[in-house]
């Protein structure tokens, strides 16, 4: 089992800012990731949350019951040091996903306090980010 995590906002994805984060909605995202699961053979289980304490109780729960986590902590990128502190108890590969390339924005957006628990990032490549990371994750945890 996979869990791709989705923080703040990030609910709203195709209904506002679409020069910077794309058109597709999460439903799409998630309707799209869960066809390449099938096809990868693997179980994911998607979730969105706008709570920092929701993302941290469902990484802590994830250390028994997944393999692998996908994660765009949305804005706690950049603020949360309990989120990242929740990450780095998680002992199974992390990617951490961006759909805008962050190092190419606002000064503030530059640094990731999530990066360092991270096995991988992607920044920058829109919704097919989050197949990618999946491949990714999915070659990963099948060559460990
Ligand atoms: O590029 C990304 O994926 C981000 O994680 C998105 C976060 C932002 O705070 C990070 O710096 C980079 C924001 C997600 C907000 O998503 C919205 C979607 C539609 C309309 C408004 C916000």
């Amino acid at each position: 089992m996979i869990l791709i995590l989705h923080g703040p906002n990030l609910n709203l994805l195709g209904e506002r800012e679409p020069a910077i984060y794309g058109t597709t909605t999460l439903a799409d995202i998630n309707a799209q990731l869960t066809q390449l699961a099938t096809e990868l053979g693997v179980t994911i289980d998607c979730r969105q949350s706008n709570h920092e304490g929701e993302l941290i109780d469902w990484v802590q729960a994830a250390r028994t019951t997944t393999t692998g986590l996908i994660i765009n902590p949305g804005g706690y990128t950049h603020t949360s040091v309990a989120l990242a502190d929740a990450l780095a108890t998680y002992p199974h590969p992390i990617t951490e996903v961006h759909l805008s390339n962050i190092a190419a924005r606002e000064e503030f957006r530059k640094q990731s306090l999530v990066s360092p628990q991270a096995t991988g990032i992607i920044s920058g490549l829109g919704a097919q980010g989050y197949l990618l990371a999946l491949r990714g994750l999915h070659n990963q945890l099948q060559g460990q």
